[in-house]
């Protein structure tokens, strides 16, 4: 189940035939290490050879980009197997939504040919809205709102322009009339209305190269990299994580549970998914089996670290995975994780 969505990578930087940045040439030359640590624990059938490569957006060809799009509408066309749980959920996709619903407390602490609106991009910004900007869950005034992105309004433009966004909101940071309740409580009834997005420069701005890169090279153990990836609110810091979110923001891209609803979530947590990996290559020996923080969202309510043997309970997507099984992409899962970023 996890294949559906991996044909693309890392979202937002804009490196159609651009130079690689730091954080590509750190990747690069980090393979040696990989390749070392492979050859000490070979993973059976999953090699270097083999893998399969990931590519950032701007790194794939219109016909390949258009396969990815398909296979988001074929997954939006397909019926649910979340309908018990959640009775707005419509689709296959919408499965997704449900999962990360249900474990967002468990599991969180232009002319880019990514949003340009085109029948190969992941369609454009919404249309222009006024509105006050964005509410910051969980930090403190003055870092709780983010001042308004240029958008706002529906998504018109390209291949989900006319998609239906089903389930929630749960925390919508988008505060417009028109985004109305969701008839149930837990957000899983059936709240048909557009797809919106107010792309964010002041968010994107702490998601930069430099700002990645000092990431994973400032951050020895895992501790300190997740608490800088996933952001210091009460220090103004949102970090990569939600810098990420927020530069595209709107509804439901910009709710904490419900934000796997607009298709470009996946990409953007393949590239958080490919910065781990990169900070992983720095000390494969350690930091494949190194996990942190504990099991409930910024330890509240308070609970015990997590371990490896911690299980992670993806429902219908995968049913009940151990964290053991998802630290490596080179052999995780039994061998079903077998894959690289370039
Ligand atoms: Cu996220």
């Amino acid at each position: 189940m996890f294949s559906h969505l991996v044909l693309a990578a890392a979202a937002f930087a804009n490196r159609a035939f651009a130079a690689p940045d730091a954080v590509d040439e750190l990747a690069m030359a980090s393979l040696p290490k990989l390749r070392e640590w492979l050859a000490k624990n070979p993973q059976g059938n999953c090699t270097l050879e083999n893998t399969i490569r990931r590519k950032e957006w701007g790194d794939l060809s219109n016909p390949e980009r258009r396969a990815y799009i398909d296979a988001v509408l074929c997954l939006q066309s397909k019926p649910p197997l979340t309908a018990h749980q959640a009775p707005g959920a419509k689709s296959r996709f919408d499965d997704y939504v449900v999962v990360h619903v249900q474990q967002t407390n468990r599991n969180h602490g232009s002319s880019n040919p990514l949003f340009n609106g085109d029948e190969y991009s992941m369609s454009g910004n919404g249309a222009p809205v006024p509105h006050t900007g964005i509410t910051f869950p969980g930090a403190p005034a003055p870092f709780s709102t983010i001042p308004p992105g240029t958008g706002g309004g529906c998504v018109t433009t390209g291949p989900f322009a006319n998609m239906s966004v089903n389930l929630g909101p749960l925390a919508p940071s988008l505060k417009l009339p028109e985004i109305h309740k969701n008839p149930q409580a837990d957000g899983f009834g059936h709240n048909p209305r557009c797809l919106r997005r107010d792309l964010n420069k002041h968010s994107a701005a702490v998601t930069t190269t430099n700002h990645t890169y000092d990431l994973i090279t400032q951050n020895k153990d895992a501790h300190w990299f997740q608490t800088v990836m996933e952001g210091q609110f009460d220090q103004g810091k949102y970090g990569v994580h939600s810098g990420g979110h927020y530069t595209v923001s709107g509804d439901p891209a910009g709710d904490f549970y419900v934000s796997p609803g607009d298709p470009v979530f996946w990409l953007h947590h393949a590239n958080i998914d490919r910065v781990w990996w990169i900070w992983q290559l720095q000390d494969l020996e350690r930091r494949l089996v190194e996990v942190s923080h504990t099991m409930t969202m910024r330890n509240n309510p308070p609970s015990v670290n997590g371990t490896l043997e911690d299980v992670n309970n993806l429902g219908v997507l995968a049913g009940d995975v151990l964290t053991r099984d998802l630290m490596s992409t080179m052999g995780g899962m039994g061998g079903k994780l077998c894959y690289v970023y370039e």
